[in-house]
């Protein structure tokens, strides 16, 4: 795999998404890896619990790869957006084995909805949160309309996703997005520590509580059948364009609304 490294010590997998240069923007093959790790651990008796981070001290994932989806039509973004569900982020969300993400810097539009997808999640004081897709056009495709409401409630959830701001890591602990914040430089350590914990308890039973604590949120199903479809409508709009077509050119996007 070449956008991930997977390395297993002591019941510990260490999934370190590695795209530095392009702040780990999830392209493609780097979801299509992500997809293989996890298929490999699942069958792994090596593998007890699963931390998932971002290369580099600057970014966990600063989003899907603008580049990739700019010129996606209407039909090609909902198919992507479901393909993304069923390959990556449900499957990570229903993974039996407890899922650490360690957000150690950007955690950015797919990004966030990739840590969301992980059963708990610990940041670094550098770490900034955000679903920037409205100030492309967008909305969030990843389940992000869907996980972020269930965790930290509709209001915080949409003023998110209307303002497209950032929140950093305080804010984040505040709303109840992270379960902790630790300096940068104990983020690893402070992971491990609680994959440890983990790990004295049952496997078994913790994988009974995902399925139990996920089915709790299965009302969640239909809105995600909304978001693939209204995700993928956004592609058609002119505001989309503009907003993918602005950051590519490095300039503010002047939205014509459509
Ligand atoms: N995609 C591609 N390249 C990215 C990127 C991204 N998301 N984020 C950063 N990069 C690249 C930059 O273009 C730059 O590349 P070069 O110009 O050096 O070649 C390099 O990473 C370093 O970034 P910056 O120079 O911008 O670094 P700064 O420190 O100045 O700024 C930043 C850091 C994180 C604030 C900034 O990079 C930024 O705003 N990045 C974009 C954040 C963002 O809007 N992310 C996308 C959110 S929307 C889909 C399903 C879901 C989605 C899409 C499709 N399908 C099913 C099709 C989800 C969409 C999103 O995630």
């Amino acid at each position: 795999m070449e956008n991930v490294q997977l390395t297993i010590v002591d019941g510990i997998a260490m999934l370190v998404i590695n795209r530095p240069k392009q702040l780990n923007a999830l392209n493609k093959q780097t979801l299509s890896e992500i997809n293989e790790a996890f298929e490999y651990m699942r069958d792994n008796d090596a593998v007890k619990v699963v931390i998932m981070t971002g290369a580099g001290e600057k970014a966990f994932v600063a989003g899907a790869d603008i580049k990739e989806f700019a010129d996606f039509s209407g039909a090609e973004g909902s198919d992507l957006a479901k393909t993304g569900h069923m390959t990556v982020f449900n499957v990570i969300e229903e993974f039996s084995k407890p899922v650490i993400a360690a957000i150690n810097g950007f955690a950015l539009g797919g990004g966030l909805e990739l840590a969301m997808a992980a059963h708990v999640r610990i940041a670094s004081d550098n770490a900034r949160m955000g679903l920037p897709e409205t100030s492309l056009g967008v909305i969030p495709g990843y389940g992000g309309t869907q996980r972020l409401p269930q965790l930290i409630g509709k209001g915080r959830a949409l003023e998110m996703i209307f303002s497209a701001k950032m929140i950093d890591a305080s804010t984040a602990l505040n709303y109840g997005l992270v379960n902790a914040v630790v300096p940068q430089e104990a983020l690893q350590a402070t992971a491990e520590k609680m994959a440890r914990d983990f790990m004295k308890n049952s496997i078994v039973a913790m994988g009974y509580a995902i399925e139990a604590v996920n089915a709790g949120m299965l009302e969640g199903a239909i809105g995600y059948d909304v978001e693939v479809q209204a995700f993928g409508d956004c592609f058609e709009t002119a505001d989309f364009k503009e907003g993918t077509t602005a950051f590519l050119e490095k300039r503010k996007p002047q939205f014509p609304g459509a």
